[in-house]
């Protein structure tokens, strides 16, 4: 990965090499931590953070459904995040807030243990590879269901769950696919391992609800909000999984992923990205970078202050 200088833990900028936790953490024995992921743009006026308040939003709303109280406001976070940029003079970048709990008695009740934040940026280019994000990608549904909310909470953006995402992105890397599928525990299509996603039937475009077992995704709502803009419809429900081969077009949506167009279900062709998807990346791409006024309120931006 490329590295930074700085790297914020709990109120201080620490070096990236010296970023370390004990080993008896437990956030890293019982998965007990909850996290985000954003991402920085080079605007036209520096660099601007898409969708800041409400990543800051949810990372606040999946600690507390796992019973964490953060430490910090959402604003000193968004100013650390600020700060963090400048003093690594990032310009593009991903950022990544945590917050789980530390050092301290082990077992599994964890609410004598500390809650402690950290926030690290770094340069991440195409989550999926920069021909994914063109072309698109070949994807595989994965033998393995998403969580259920009858065992842990979709809902909430928390580390340990994504044990789940990691079995069904090594067995469809090992046979050969860019990324898995999952379905939910009803049979019905889900997400990615880190995306959610999104098919097109008869010029219409439809993406799993919320009792499909789906993390609320940011991309998501903004790239339903662009389509409905564009004119298209845009429905939130069940998706039966012949519908992934059936559709005329198949996209993935997310922080990382941006929006990532996929050619390949288990070896089934949809073909090139199609219009709908084209168009829609387009204005996606557009109002990340700032050049698409009506979503400009979508961007935080950084002050830089100059070298001058
Ligand atoms: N579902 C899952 C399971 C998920 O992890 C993400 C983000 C999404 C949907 C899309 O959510 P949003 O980013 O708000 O549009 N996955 C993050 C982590 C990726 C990683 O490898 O780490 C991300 O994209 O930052």
């Amino acid at each position: 990965m490329t590295t930074a200088d700085l790297i914020w833990m709990n109120g201080e900028f620490v070096a990236w090499e010296d970023a370390k936790v004990h080993v008896l953490t437990h956030g890293m024995h019982y998965g007990t931590g909850v996290f985000e992921g954003i991402r920085a743009y080079e605007t036209d006026e520096g660099p601007a953070i898409f969708r800041h308040r409400e990543h800051l939003e949810r990372l606040e709303r999946s600690a507390e459904l796992y019973y964490m109280e953060l430490p910090f406001s959402l604003e000193e976070l968004r100013e650390a995040t600020h700060e963090l940029i400048v003093r690594n003079g990032l310009r593009a970048c991903y950022i990544r807030p945590i917050a789980y709990r530390g050092y301290g008695p082990m077992g599994l009740d964890p609410l004598d243990n500390p809650v402690e934040v950290s926030i690290a940026a770094w340069e991440w280019g195409a989550y999926l590879g920069e021909e994914g994000k063109q072309r698109g990608i070949r994807a595989k549904t994965s033998p393995w269901r998403r969580i259920s909310p009858d065992s842990l909470i979709p809902h909430a953006k928390a580390s340990g769950q994504y044990l789940n995402s990691v079995l069904a992105k090594v067995e469809s890397r090992r046979a050969g696919y860019e990324e898995a599928i999952l379905l939910d525990q009803h049979g019905h299509v889900c997400e990615g391992t880190g995306e959610n996603i999104f098919v097109v039937r008869e010029g219409v475009i439809a993406t799993p609800p919320h009792s499909a077992s789906i993390l609320d995704g940011i991309t998501r709502k903004s790239v339903m909000t662009i389509a409905r803009d564009l004119g298209f419809q845009v429905v939130e429900r069940d998706i039966a999984r012949a519908e992934l081969v059936l559709a005329e077009e198949v996209f993935l949506t997310g922080t990382a992923a941006e929006l990532t167009p996929v050619r390949e279900i288990d070896d089934h062709p949809i073909g090139d990205p199609g219009e709908i998807t084209r168009a829609v990346q387009q204005v996606f791409d557009d109002a990340l970078c700032g050049r698409a006024p009506r979503y400009r309120e979508w961007l935080d931006p950084v002050a830089v202050p100059s070298r001058a």
